[in-house]
């Protein structure tokens, strides 16, 4: 764990701009040795309870793809070690909030060799929230670069439109209740279109953290033939956050956490990790 103070800056004016312009940025070294070893031993944890998702990613493909949500719920451990990490300060500083909320955590691991990729899709229209102090905080305990899975980001994107977001199909009704959060209709062919969509990506090594709004389009490709792919993505949510129902969204526990349209988050639900309640 970090020695520095709490209100020490480990974001800098050119990392608040980059997000601000471009919607993601990569802050590199931001996570120490000793927070690196603290969440292999959650990620290593975590894995072993993970649930293989290789059908949703692809699994006529090479490779297996396992995920783990929400690890906080589980492990008791995981939330002293975020809080104690550089991570939500560093994304308060970035989101210039003054207080941070966990809204999600999210484990996938790719066995090496891996080709199933992860689509292009956003985020935020599968979460019941509204506001624009958002981000997650996505890393990996290996070195990795485009072809080996880094994330590819359509720059700027999290100025644009909201996307209808992919669900099975006996969920579309779902979708359909929630159509007026997602003015920009069916999700476009990113890759077709360079000029809307110019497509970045920043390789990372550990340590390295890539910060994203959760409106960017984002994907990536599947992991290096020669070793896996862990990932964490631990996602934040600051000051001007508020609970906006949402039919359609990621996972039940959302859907019961009894607050209504224009509510302040709960702690319960989305834990405080800095600032003051
Ligand atoms: O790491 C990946 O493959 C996908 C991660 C992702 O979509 C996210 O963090 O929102």
């Amino acid at each position: 764990v970090r020695s520095t103070t709490d209100d020490a800056r480990l974001i800098t004016d050119e990392h608040a701009a980059a997000f601000e312009r471009d919607g993601a940025v990569r802050v590199q070294g931001l996570l120490d040795a000793d927070e690196l070893r603290r969440f292999a031993w959650l990620f290593d944890l975590l894995v072993a309870r993970g649930d293989d998702m290789s059908n949703y990613y692809g699994d006529d493909l090479p490779g297996k793809t396992i995920v783990n949500l929400n690890g906080w719920r589980t492990e008791p451990s995981f939330l002293e070690t975020l809080t104690a990490s550089s991570l939500p300060r560093a994304a308060a500083q970035l989101l210039d909030s003054t207080q941070l909320r966990l809204y999600e955590d999210l484990l996938i691991f790719k066995t090496p060799g891996t080709e199933q990729p992860t689509s292009w899709h956003q985020d935020e229209p599968q979460w019941p929230v509204t506001g624009r102090q958002m981000c997650s905080g996505w890393f990996c305990l290996d070195a990795v670069d485009e072809a080996g899975g880094a994330l590819r980001f359509a720059r700027g994107s999290h100025l644009g439109r909201l996307y209808r977001p992919y669900v099975p199909e006996d969920r579309l009704a779902d979708v359909d209740a929630d159509a007026r959060f997602f003015d920009g209709g069916d999700l476009p062919d990113i890759e077709a279109d360079p000029v809307t969509f110019p497509v970045v990506s920043f390789d990372v090594r550990p340590g390295d953290v890539v910060f994203f709004h959760p409106r960017m389009l984002h994907h990536a490709f599947g992991s290096a033939p020669t070793h896996a792919r862990r990932t964490l993505s631990i996602r934040f949510l600051g000051d001007d956050v508020r609970f906006a129902e949402k039919r359609s969204v990621f996972y039940e526990s959302l859907a019961k956490t009894g607050l209504a349209d224009g509510d302040r988050l709960s702690d319960a639900d989305f834990p405080l990790l800095t600032g003051a309640r």
